[in-house]
């Protein structure tokens, strides 16, 4: 069936061709997963996941991702550059097929050639649809071949448009995206996609990534969270205020606010070993080297490095195909399986282990461990609730041997190494074991005195969680007018004394000492660790109240430390918020107005005028709110505002390094931290 139009005879190919892309540009969240921004950064994965499989094929070395102006996107690779020739079966050139057909290429269709990671291979197409309009350049044969499509459709032939030096070869693509697509923004974030290129270089040994951000200062912020910013900066502000050193550091850096273009260049000869380093860079490893392991098997290729420090966090993190698991999958249980087994095997055989002594657990062995477990096959199969868990059973087996063979020769020729794993594995395990004790004490005392929840605990009469919430409440005044003002019905109190333990240098065993620790888990209900189970919640949501100030600030840090370490999913799964109290109040002709921030004063003293008999006061602490104020500024669910703590899977392994540096005991790392961000203060998303 042919439709002629004026300019252009449709043959049925092109029609399925347009279709294919039209498909894309109706339903994208299928393909990109979202429209907002983390579909927006995907688009630029994509094309750069496509210059890594180059990488990953051995003819690329250098990839280079800039953000020009107007957050036009360029990603250029020094490859073999796509095929100009003619696609027999399309009749076009692959380069026009690899763009304007889904699923297109010898990416898709086995043939070995796609291996690197994206939205499980969307492709180039999807960009291109996505894309108000997309130029692709070709470097081959001392020629420079180009290409442009508006919106998926291409604009003209393949054509000639420059000469190259002869031995130059590579893909230069062009692109931005389409704000008809992306409303919600089409700004991109450095940092963001800093991070990402930061982990696919760990991911590629020897692959050099440059990342450079051309823009003006003007059109980097994205409008939308322009407000949460400001509070961001203006807690910062305050925060430096109280602390004094802070102070000149946010000064010194902020007149650099002036334009400077950004630039980060990744490149790590020794890849995911040196990723690992990366993760222990705020802790102290236990022993100087990274262990590595690699090898294929199955059809599996397999990688894995760790390296074990002193601390009592667990922080393994894998791969398929450079894509992030945060789900884990058979890879990660193949790889637990062969260091529980060996470990054992060792601690048993060198006598560490007592023949009477219980085998070790594998949360003893991984207890202070950082580790990166990436393996790359062919044709992987995601499961589980975000489909981000591997299933392909030949991957367990595959990391298991690989592993198990190469770490029992690594033990035997090291056994110093060996012999201080083992002893910090079986202090872990007699902590855990006392702990066992404290907790099975807590569950005794708890089975004989009934729920015995902690004293301090204000509960709420419904027993129905999905309608409770719990407010954590700094100190016993503010505790004592939550509790008054708090609807009885659905709010339950527990205040807390003063600052609590930071769990980052604890161990388990000092943890379940802690009364505040204990009343929490208690409250919760859920359990933590290995026992955690978030069908016992007994709350939906978790409110931590503290001061708008840099104590206040301190402490919920220290509890997010907490719900982090121990029981992650009431993160992951969003019932953890941050009350935000008012910061101004303001009295005017016997009415009253609440501020939230500087900002928002502003606005209101605009609106009222600013003459002088405007009676304004700065809340320092909650303990100023009598139960009412506190009550229709911050605990009222009709007109409270609720910050929910959001956890972003794709840049797992920087929050536990975040978590580590802000809290760990290295104090380096964190004025680094500091320094790093402070600079970019209004960008700062803590
Ligand atoms: C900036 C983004 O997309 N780089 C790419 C290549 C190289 C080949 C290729 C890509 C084979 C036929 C489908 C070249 N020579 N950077 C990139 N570099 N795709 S994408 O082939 C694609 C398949 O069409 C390539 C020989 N074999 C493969």
């Amino acid at each position: 069936m042919n439709i002629t139009t004026v300019e252009h005879e449709y043959g049925a190919d092109e029609i399925q061709i347009l279709e294919g892309l039209e498909a894309v540009r109706k339903r994208p969240g299928m393909y990109i997963g979202t429209t907002a921004s983390r579909g927006l950064h995907h688009l630029v994965y994509e094309i750069v996941d496509n210059a890594v499989d180059e990488a990953l094929a051995g003819y690329c070395d250098t990839i280079n991702v800039t953000i020009n102006e107007g957050n036009i996107i360029t990603v250029e690779d020094n490859g073999r550059g796509i095929p100009v020739g003619i696609n027999k079966k399309a009749g076009k050139p692959a380069v026009e097929v690899v763009f304007t057909i889904l699923h297109a290429g010898g990416k898709f269709g086995g043939g070995g050639y796609k291996v690197s990671g994206g939205l499980h291979g969307v492709g180039a197409s999807v960009v291109n649809a996505l894309s108000e309009w997309l130029e692709v350049e070709i470097c081959k044969s001392g020629k420079i071949y180009k290409q442009r499509y508006e919106r998926g459709k291409v604009c003209y032939p393949l054509k000639v448009v420059g000469e190259c030096e002869k031995d130059k070869t590579g893909t230069k693509v062009t692109f931005l995206p389409d704000n008809t697509i992306f409303t919600e923004t089409t700004v991109y974030d450095y940092d963001v996609l800093k991070l990402r290129l930061r982990e696919m270089a760990f991911l590629t040994k020897g692959l050099r990534i440059v990342l450079t951000d051309k823009r003006k200062p003007g059109e980097k912020i994205n409008h939308n969270d322009e407000a949460e910013k400001a509070q961001i900066n203006e807690l910062l502000e305050r925060a430096a205020e109280d602390s004094g050193e802070e102070a000149e550091l946010l000064d010194e850096v902020k007149e650099e606010e002036t334009y400077k273009e950004r630039q980060d260049v990744f490149y790590y000869e020794g890849g995911i070993k040196e990723f690992v380093k990366y993760l222990n860079k705020s802790k102290t490893p236990l022993y100087d080297d990274v262990l590595y392991f690699e090898g294929e098997k199955n059809n599996v290729y397999v990688e894995v490095a760790f390296q074990h420090n002193d601390s009592f966090n667990e922080s393994v993190f894998s791969f398929v195909n450079n894509i992030n698991t945060p789900e884990g999958g058979t890879h990660l249980q193949g790889f637990r399986n062969a260091i529980t087994k060996t470990f054992n095997d060792y601690a048993r055989g060198s006598k560490l282990l007592k023949d009477n002594e219980p085998n070790l657990s594998g949360e003893d062995i991984r207890e202070g461990l950082a580790a990166i477990v990436s393996v790359k096959i062919e044709d992987p199969q995601f499961e589980g609730q975000t489909k981000q868990k591997l299933g392909n059973s030949e991957a367990r087996g595959a990391v298991d041997n690989i592993v198990s063979e190469q770490l029992t020769y690594f033990l035997e020729q090291n056994p110093t190494v060996a012999k201080s794993i083992c002893e910090k594995s079986i202090l872990a395990q007699r902590a855990r074991e006392a702990a066992r004790k404290a907790r099975d004490l807590t569950r005794r005392k708890t089975a004989l005195e009934g729920m015995a929840l902690p004293g301090k605990l204000a509960d709420c009469s419904d027993k129905d969680p999905k309608n409770c919430e719990i407010y954590i409440v700094e100190g016993d005044s503010a505790g004592g007018s939550a509790k008054t003002a708090r609807s009885r019905a659905t709010q339950a109190i527990l205040p807390l004394r003063g600052k609590i333990l930071n769990v980052e240098k604890a161990r388990l065993d000092k943890i379940y000492a802690n009364a505040e620790i204990k009343a929490m888990i208690t409250a919760f209900g859920t359990g933590i660790h290995e026992d955690f189970d978030i069908s016992k919640l007994r709350y939906d949501k978790i409110i931590l109240m503290t001061d708008a100030d840099v104590d206040g600030a301190h402490i919920s840090t220290l509890l997010l430390t907490f719900i982090y370490r121990f029981m992650p999913e009431l993160i992951k799964q969003g019932h953890v918020y941050l009350a935000k109290p008012p910061l101004y109040k303001l009295e005017k002709n016997r009415k009253i107005w609440y501020a939230y921030s500087d900002e928002e004063l502003d606005n209101i003293l605009k609106e009222v005028g600013r003459d002088q008999n405007n009676k304004i006061q700065r809340y320092k602490g909650l303990g100023e709110m009598d139960a009412e104020q506190l009550w229709e500024t911050t605990m009222d669910p009709e007109r409270r505002i609720l910050l929910r703590v959001n956890y972003d899977e794709e840049i797992e392994s920087e929050i536990d390094l975040t978590f580590t540096t802000l809290m760990g005991d290295k104090v380096e790392p964190r004025r680094e931290f500091i320094e790093e961000n402070a600079k970019f203060v209004k960008n700062l998303d803590i």
